[in-house]
């Protein structure tokens, strides 16, 4: 396929680059880390959207190469930040089931200089499904590194809460459709949302509500006790560039 070889060429020739998302502390509305969110400019069709070519490169041998591009990049570019940011990368399930990514990950770290609690792995719950032993061993391994966990996109998945308890899981990502669905009237969401923070704080693990638009979105939310919040309210991704002029700005 031509989207395939095309891919395969702009991972090897830096087409690609990552924006970077702020994520909030909810008490403070200080940025305490960024989601490394990939792009492609495409030299003929302009730019493309990871929701397309991550699935073409997770249905062909170029996930991996994609996920290490992705890895070693935003390392590379958060050793630039204060030390005081941490940076959040995606990681898709095929990535996750190779045996070798603990070694990636610590290698990655030590070229790029990256303090290894800096680093946040997202991953999503459908790693759970296949290889729930390999799986806890996969995370252990990761945690052995000293980077941290996060369970990404939470609530649209498998929906066992057994692994919780036993996953050395750092953080959970309460998923953009509960915020979307959370207003005044409609309160189902609202309770899964509070629901989900009760369950994080007894596991002591941090939430992270995602997709904060709006004001009213952003008041409900608070209220609802999520330690932090990702969201257009407080900022789209944005290239390195304008990351780092922003930072130096100190806002
Ligand atoms: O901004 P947004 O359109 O970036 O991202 C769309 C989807 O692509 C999201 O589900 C997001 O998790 C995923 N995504 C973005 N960057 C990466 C990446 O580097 N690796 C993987 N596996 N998924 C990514
Ligand atoms: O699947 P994952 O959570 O990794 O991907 C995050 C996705 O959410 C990206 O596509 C990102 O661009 C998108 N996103 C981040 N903030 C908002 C928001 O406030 N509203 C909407 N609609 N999407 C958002
Ligand atoms: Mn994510
Ligand atoms: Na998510």
């Amino acid at each position: 396929r031509q989207i395939e070889e095309d891919l395969r060429d702009a991972i090897q020739t830096d087409q690609l680059e990552i924006h970077y998302q702020p994520i909030v502390r909810t008490s403070d509305h200080r940025a305490t880390g960024m989601e490394a969110l990939v792009r492609w400019n495409h030299p003929e069709r302009g730019f493309i959207s990871p929701s397309e070519f991550v699935p073409v490169a997770e249905e062909t041998n170029l996930v991996n190469a994609l996920g290490e591009w992705v890895l070693r990049r935003a390392c590379e570019e958060a050793a630039q930040w204060p030390d005081s940011l941490t940076v959040a990368v995606n990681v898709s399930a095929i990535q996750f089931s190779a045996t070798d990514l603990p070694k990636i990950v610590r290698s990655t770290l030590d070229r790029t200089g990256l303090h290894p609690s800096r680093l946040v792995l997202e991953i999503t719950e459908s790693v759970f499904l296949g290889d729930p032993q390999g799986t806890r061993a996969m995370l252990k391994a990761l945690k052995k590194v000293g980077v941290r966990l996060a369970l990404d996109d939470f609530g649209t998945g498998y929906s066992s809460l057994g692994y919780l308890s036993s996953a050395p899981l750092d953080k959970i990502k309460i998923d953009r459709s509960f915020v979307a669905g959370a207003t005044e009237s409609d309160t189902n969401n609202a309770e899964i949302i509070a629901a989900i923070v009760g369950l994080a704080r007894a596991l002591n693990m941090e939430t992270v509500a995602e997709g904060v638009e709006a004001m009213d979105e952003l008041k409900l939310i608070s209220g609802l006790g999520a330690s932090h919040i990702q969201g257009w309210i407080f900022s789209k991704a944005m290239p390195q560039s304008e990351l780092l002029a922003r930072l130096q700005e100190g806002g």
